[in-house]
């Protein structure tokens, strides 16, 4: 997949392309990054991509012709034209579908605004969708790039290996993950769950999704609301809530005022 990045701060993007799993992606040809200096595309002496809003008020808008010219240079280099991305604290919040989303387009042109925003006339006629990391102000779009893309990238087919792709398939699906061990079997006095131990592959499987979903249940409940449980899940929860129903009850019974010999 080509992926070009807009931007005034091309060299941000260095250390990005060159670490981990992205940079796996990279090397093995599967992602063709590129990261374009908006100000190469100025025409002006001093370079200028930016001014002063129309109207008044405070902040600088991002100049619409230095960036239309760089979208443009970008679309005629990428054959099938590129699915074009502004990042925006405006836009819909990346969520885990987006990036899947996202990983099917033919190639992808992230725009990073800086100052107040960029011209509303680009994103009017050169922007296919509006993207945000998350509600909080950022002072430039070039971080809510990198996290959009690392997500993105992730995600093409042949990035990850065999073995956790199939592990994203049995349990992230909807959930938060179940803890992870490694070696000392004891560190600090807190040891390792009997049950990884055993080498019995279907309990520790069995035990993993059920800390998933009681991680879930205990942090993010909402993540539960919006999504099927089966039939195992279902029972996993009913206990849970009659174990806590009777703790309830119990805590209840024993209130500390409840009980003889005080006030
Ligand atoms: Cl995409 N850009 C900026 N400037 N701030 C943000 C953001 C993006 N997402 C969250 N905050």
């Amino acid at each position: 997949m080509h992926i070009a990045v807009l931007t005034i701060f091309p060299a941000m993007f260095d250390l990005f392309w060159e670490h981990g799993i992205v940079r796996r992606a990279v090397a093995g040809g599967l992602v063709q990054p590129q990261a374009v200096d908006i100000r190469a595309f100025t025409r002006d002496r001093h370079q200028v991509t930016d001014d002063r809003p129309y109207g008044g008020g405070c902040g600088m808008v991002m100049k619409p012709e230095p960036l239309a010219r760089a979208i443009e240079s970008v679309r005629d280099q990428f054959n099938d034209g590129g699915f074009t991305v502004l990042m925006t604290p405006r836009g819909d919040q990346l969520s885990q579908q987006t990036a899947a989303g996202l990983a099917r387009q033919q190639g992808l042109i992230f725009i990073c605004g800086r100052y107040e925003g960029v011209d509303a006339r680009i994103v009017h006629r050169h922007v296919d969708y509006e993207l945000s990391i998350g509600d909080y102000v950022l002072s430039g779009g070039e971080l809510a790039a990198m996290v959009a893309m690392d997500a993105v990238i992730r995600l093409i087919p042949g990035v990850l290996g065999g073995a956790q792709s199939a592990q994203r398939d049995s349990f992230s699906d909807g959930l938060l993950e179940h803890e992870h061990y490694t070696r000392p079997r004891v560190f600090e006095g807190d040891a390792v769950p009997e049950i990884l131990l055993s080498g019995d592959h279907q309990a520790i499987e069995r035990w993993r999704r059920k800390m998933s979903l009681i991680e879930t249940l205990m942090r993010r409940p909402d993540l539960l609301e919006n999504r099927a449980l089966d039939e195992r899940e279902t029972e996993i929860l009913r206990q849970w809530s009659q174990m806590l129903e009777r703790v309830l009850k119990h805590q209840a019974a024993h209130r500390p005022d409840s009980l003889p010999g005080r006030q």
